[in-house]
């Protein structure tokens, strides 16, 4: 059985390495997965069944329980007692080798100590973190990778130790069906201020129940205060973070398979993010963000209230700072190099690999290579040169406060793919990025009827049932764990209580009528794109669609003749529901049938975001349908799959992308003339209204 994977693992990296040119590999891994996919399924239910799900759910929840202490489960305590990760060689796929090499590195003191800050973006801390990521991947059976989990968590970093366990779930097989508890109950302090945490601690110490009221971040007297609910919503740092899991930059293949358009997956999960973000500042009277140049002053400081659990408060940056050089980092010049570096490459219409091999950007894939290259991940084809636009200017962002190390801070809030979002200047960052590939997108070919068009599939109406309207809703979340604990007191009930965005359940409907004689399949694009700016100016076609937000897409078989299609808001395909609970997750592994494949997955915008926030009076956004060729866009054969659920800007989890067209179609290039979307009948726009309604209880 193990040569088996490892051959398949093998087979799928050289399909990748060997890949004649983009659209065969297409083909080619279609086939591959409809041929072997049930296959490697079986296989994989086979290697996960030495331990029932309810098991390794179990197991999961008590090693995330009060991380910061010693075991609280007896079971867990004997393992990290016992265990010796190197005495039992036979257990790992590689022989023992990456045991081996983080059980020295423990020998030799080397590693990060417990109680301390942890930061992705930090190498050495990284690397450690990946060292058990890489000794859970190499487990074969989920008692390799539960002993050592127990072992490691009383001897490494616990911010090492939860990341490397997360991402371990998320990619190995061996994490098949558990559902990862909201790192927003695992890891408080990353998700709410530091009043709750203290008001949390003191009832502890008073050993008094308590809910607290979380506040978002700033006063009045700040305008960016407005859209703070969208950046600290913890269902929408719980997206970031987990993207970021999902789509991690330092991943490579060899941890099994290739992250099927990664590069553009950044991008795009960025842009929407952008997008949206956008979108809820035009709802609060706000101009649109402007993008972030290392020449001038970064307009807003930020405050961010937040304290790591050990290492003290996050720093703070004053208003109208000019970027300054971080010792050990980067200088704002470098900066300014890789920027036109990659502008030059746009310019050019093609990038430099590391062997100096020229690759073609000019086409649908461009966006993919230059993601990889601007994020940068371990995917770019030449670090070298294009160096790390984005984690750079994450640290850069974060260090400004105290950029020679004068001061001893810890990491800034934008050095944490949970905290990031919090910043104003995330969303100014990830604009100047954004404006950096739609310089990419806008240097190709506009699109041309026969791109857009799906001859005989005709659009006739186009309409929401139910009402658009968002509200704000009150929700709990535990914050036992950001407390201590010892054997022996009591533990009391401590929550916060935060305001978050709603929305009323809505439909889309479209009546299409397929006047092909036989059945074809649609692929339904679906968005919504604010119509006037803050100024209310209204946008043109050209300039407004790049500020579509996506909503959904889906497939539909059409019969021949007139199709009534309805698709409930809450079937999108960017969006998850609410995870569930750590305490929910607890009784039910607890109850011995633990079953949530809704919930396996917590990539995608909360559902409850889906709609922008509206105006009391409505605000006016353009609903758009585009109804592409299914038969051409769909690399999988399964029509009526949903791919997991939440495919459009996570993917499908070990799978290649569904669609095949680039990601914002037919909306991600320019259009110097509309006529063209006009004169095909599958498009359609309408005119919509989003209310809000301020007095909902
Ligand atoms: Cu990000």
């Amino acid at each position: 059985m193990l040569t088996f994977e490892l051959w398949l693992s093998t087979r799928k990296q050289e399909e990748y390495l060997n890949r004649p040119d983009d659209v065969s590999r297409h083909r080619a891994i279609s086939c591959h997965f409809t041929m072997k996919v049930l296959v490697l399924c079986a296989l994989l239910a086979l290697a996960a069944a030495d331990t029932p799900l309810p098991k390794r759910q179990q197991d999961v929840n008590h090693l995330l329980w009060k991380v910061y202490d010693h075991h609280h489960f007896d079971d867990l305590k004997g393992y990290a007692a016992a265990f010796d990760p190197v005495a039992d060689k036979s257990q790992y796929k590689d022989g023992g080798e990456a045991a081996e090499r983080l059980v020295q590195e423990y020998k030799d003191h080397r590693l990060l100590e417990q109680h301390h800050w942890f930061s992705l973006f930090n190498e050495r801390q990284r690397e450690e973190a990946l060292m058990l990521f890489d000794v859970f991947m190499q487990c074969k059976s989920w008692d390799c990778a539960v002993h050592n989990a127990a072992y490691w968590r009383e001897h490494m970093n616990e911010g090492e130790f939860v990341y490397a366990l997360y991402t371990a779930v998320i990619h190995s097989d061996l994490g098949n069906g558990i559902v990862l508890p909201p790192l927003y109950e695992v890891t408080p302090h990353m998700f709410t201020n530091s009043e709750i945490i203290q008001k949390a601690y003191t009832a502890k110490m008073t050993n008094k129940p308590g809910k607290f009221e979380m506040e978002f971040t700033g006063t009045k007297k700040n305008k960016e205060q407005r859209v703070a609910y969208f950046g600290e919503d913890i269902g929408m740092n719980l997206h970031h973070v987990t993207w970021h899991m999902d789509f991690p930059f330092w991943w490579e293949d060899k941890y099994g398979n290739h992250l099927d358009r990664k590069g553009e997956l950044f991008f795009w999960v960025h842009h929407q993010l952008t997008v949206r973000f956008d979108s809820e500042r035009l709802s609060n009277y706000l101009d649109m963000v402007d993008e972030l140049q290392w020449e001038k002053p970064v307009e807003e400081g930020f405050a961010p209230h937040t304290i790591y659990k050990y290492g003290g408060e996050f720093p703070a940056r004053p208003d109208h700072i000019h970027f300054e050089d971080v010792d050990g980092v980067a200088r704002v010049r470098d900066m300014i190099i890789m920027e036109s570096r990659i502008r030059d490459a746009i310019a050019h219409g093609y990038i430099t690999d590391k062997d100096g091999k020229v690759i073609d950007i000019m086409n649908d894939q461009g966006v993919d290579k230059l993601g990889d290259i601007i994020e940068s991940s371990m995917y770019s084809p030449n670090v070298q040169y294009y160096g790390a636009l984005h984690n750079l200017a994450h640290i850069m962002l974060g260090r400004q406060g105290d950029p020679h190390g004068k001061y001893n801070m810890p990491p800034g809030v934008m050095e944490h793919f949970e905290t990031a979002t919090r910043d104003p200047t995330f969303f100014r960052l990830h604009k100047y990025m954004d404006n950096i590939f739609k310089e990419h997108k806008y240097s190709l070919p506009p699109y041309t009827h026969e791109d857009l068009d799906f001859p005989g599939v005709n659009i006739d109406s186009l309409s929401i049932e139910g009402e658009l309207k968002t509200f704000f809703e009150d929700y709990e979340f535990d914050l036992r764990n950001a407390v201590d604990s010892a054997e022996g007191i009591a533990m009391v009930d401590l929550k916060a209580n935060v305001h978050r965005l709603n929305h009323n359940d809505f439909a889309f409907v479209a009546d299409v009528n397929n006047n092909n004689g036989k059945e074809v399949v649609g692929t339904f694009r679906v968005y919504l794109c604010p119509e006037y700016d803050n100024n209310h100016e209204q946008f043109d076609f050209n300039n407004g669609s790049w500020h579509c937000i996506e909503m959904d897409k889906f497939w539909k078989k059409l019969s021949p003749g007139g199709n009534h299609v309805v698709r409930k808001s809450s079937d999108s395909a960017v969006t998850v529901p609410d995870v569930p609970s750590l305490q929910s997750l607890m009784d039910a592994a607890d109850s011995g049938s633990f079953s949530m494949p809704e919930y396996e997955r917590a990539c995608g915008i909360p559902n409850r975001m889906l709609l922008p926030k509206g105006k009391k009076d409505g605000m006016e956004f353009a609903l758009i349908l585009a109804v592409t060729d299914g038969g051409y866009d769909l690399t999988h054969p399964d029509v009526e799959s949903e791919h997991g659920g939440t495919h459009a800007h996570c993917g499908a989890h070990g799978e290649i992308y569904p669609d095949k067209r680039p990601m914002g179609f037919p909306l991600d290039r320019r259009i110097p003339d509309r006529r063209v979307f006009d004169e095909t009948t599958n498009f359609k726009l309408t005119h919509v209204k989003v209310y809000h309604d301020d007095h909902h209880h």
